[in-house]
């Protein structure tokens, strides 16, 4: 049996729940076919732990792929994530009470890292789901970005593909409508070797 590892983060910025979390431990044990199982776990945001957390589950679990998803307050969509950088940079406090301004979440490591997903082909299945979705080009500069980026670094090279899904917060989508919208993201990702070439970019 194969794992896919999906993570969603905990509570921040004084919310009680964050649908991230929320979703992906409902696809916890979810059979994406009958080889591939859904492992669903949850991160901490915070700076200095979410990202050594994710590396030892990696180590831990061993998976076939990975697919980190967190909360983007404001955004009505569910957001597959195009890019990472390499800033941290803060707004607000994260759960330990660090705020990173401009800072590298890798020394020396790239600008940037691409989600190796098949981004187009999982906003595709989330919209024949008749959910919506789109294809985002930044992850922000807070704890995902950071975790996004870090996931993207210990997996180069490597053959599992992984990438980052933002998700909508539950006053514009509904908990049932987002686990339906993520469990089609994550068995697109899995099903599908090579990304479908699909307009979907911006203008600004
Ligand atoms: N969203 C934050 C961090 C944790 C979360 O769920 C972000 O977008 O950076």
């Amino acid at each position: 049996m194969r794992t896919v590892l999906l993570t969603g983060f905990e509570p921040f910025d004084q919310d009680s729940v964050n649908p991230s979390w929320e979703a992906a431990r409902r696809l916890d044990g979810f059979k994406i076919d009958e080889q591939v199982t859904i492992v669903a776990r949850r991160l901490p945001c915070a700076f200095t732990t979410a990202g050594e957390c994710l590396v030892k589950l990696i180590e831990e679990l061993r998976p076939a792929m990975v697919i980190a998803t967190g909360l983007a307050t404001g955004r009505s969509e569910i957001s597959i994530e195009r890019v990472a950088i390499n800033i941290n940079d803060a707004r607000i406090p994260d759960n330990l009470g660090e705020q990173p301004v401009d800072t590298a979440v890798v020394a020396g490591g790239p600008a940037a890292y691409f989600s190796t997903l098949p981004i187009k082909a999982m906003v595709r299945a989330v919209r024949e789901a008749g959910i919506a979705a789109s294809v985002s080009q930044t992850a922000g500069t807070f704890v995902c970005n950071q975790v996004f980026y870090r996931l993207q670094h210990v997996l180069t090279g490597s053959e599992v593909r992984s990438g980052f899904i933002h998700v909508p917060s539950q006053s514009s989508m509904a908990l049932p409508t987002l686990v339906d919208g993520l469990r089609s993201a994550v068995s697109a990702a899995w099903n599908t070797p090579v990304d479908v070439v699909e307009g979907g970019g911006q203008v600004s």
